[in-house]
């Protein structure tokens, strides 16, 4: 007994020695950085296979690695932690610490940066979505004072998705098409009935018979199966819709600097990616439903586009009245829009 009890004392010593330099060895690993970390939460609206949640995947892995496991970003695609109708008053009321929202959801709400949901002849995302980042970081609109705005970027040009062929502007009329925002004022003024809904609801819609089409991106073909039942795709390229990822105020001011330095160093790199992956994958959708349902483009007369756009120029108008009503200086701001589409949309 005498013996054993001797044999253990050293026993425990080293168990000890062993358990501390066990702990020295676990400060130098990431995982000790994990037990002190800061874990923001990231609700998105759409389906996780879509571009708005391939972007935020992609976000959260950056600000991991960037922050050396210092953030974790727990993400909450298909309207799992918010709607797209609660998204921009979920993440002020703090029940998400960051959102995407897609403007056109709330007319009036954002009187100056849906210029960019305006007819201003975009021909891709990456272009739109850089001319975005840059006119925020230059004018800071008040409208998104209550915010931190991490990242801006922007849809592909519009096109008719439809159950029926759209060879003319003459067919639009009356005819049941899904939008939003901007580009529901775009078929109103072309003639067609703009039925306004968030992409998140349309299937549901489509599958009412409620809808005929859709007005948005062709990544919607492949990334909400809609080339299995719009078969016919009309190139008309309106507009964009315009989307911002935005932040609670108070999460954002309680962050560490160098933490806030790693999330806006990453803000026009990420609007730049976000674009260049919606423009090829658009493509890759159009592929994926030619091969799989056999759709077909259906080309406007040429003619019927110059009249579209001329229908539309009231479109202008019609926004820098209400910009102008708002305190937005909206010549000014129209002008740069269309200057930074010059820029970017070489
Ligand atoms: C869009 C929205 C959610 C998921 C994929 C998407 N592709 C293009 C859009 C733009 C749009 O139609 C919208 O409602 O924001």
């Amino acid at each position: 007994m005498k013996a054993h009890r001797h044999l253990a004392a050293p026993t425990g010593k080293a168990a000890l020695l062993l358990a501390a330099l066990l702990v020295a060895a676990a400060c130098l690993l990431p995982g000790a950085a994990r037990a002190q970390a800061i874990t923001l939460s990231y609700a998105n609206f759409p389906p996780a296979p879509t571009f708005p949640c391939i972007q935020m995947e992609r976000w959260a892995e950056e600000v991991r690695a960037r922050t050396q496991g210092k953030v974790e970003v727990q993400t909450y695609p298909g309207s799992t932690l918010l709607s797209a109708k609660n998204m921009w008053s979920g993440v002020i009321q703090g029940q998400a610490d960051i959102g995407c929202i897609s403007l056109g959801y709330q007319p009036g709400v954002f009187p100056m940066m849906s210029v960019f949901e305006q007819p201003l002849g975009f021909s891709s995302a990456t272009s739109a979505s850089q001319a975005l980042w840059e006119f925020y970081a230059a004018r800071k609109p008040e409208e998104f004072a209550r915010v931190k705005v991490l990242t801006l970027f922007a849809s592909a040009p519009s096109n008719i998705m439809c159950k029926v062929p759209v060879t003319s502007l003459d067919q639009l009329k009356g005819m049941e098409l899904r939008a939003s925002g901007g580009a529901s004022q775009v078929l109103e003024i072309l003639g067609a009935t703009p039925v306004s809904m968030p992409a998140s609801e349309t299937p549901e819609a489509l599958q009412k018979g409620l809808i005929k089409g859709v007005l948005s991106s062709f990544d919607w073909l492949k990334d909400f199966n809609f080339a299995e039942h719009l078969k016919y795709q009309t190139v008309t390229n309106f507009v964009v819709y315009p989307f911002a990822v935005i932040m609670n105020l108070d999460k954002w001011n309680a962050l560490p600097a160098d933490v806030q330095a790693v999330l806006d160093g990453l803000s026009a790199e990420q609007a730049e990616w976000t674009g260049k992956y919606l423009d090829a994958h658009v493509q890759e959708s159009l592929d994926w439903s030619r091969e799989k349902y056999g759709i077909e483009i259906v080309e406007l007369p040429e003619g019927e586009l110059a009249k579209a756009e001329a229908a539309l120029a009231v479109m202008l108008d019609d926004w820098k009245a209400q910009a102008a009503a708002k305190g937005v200086p909206a010549d000014e701001v129209l002008a740069e829009a269309k200057a930074l589409r010059q820029k970017y949309d070489k």
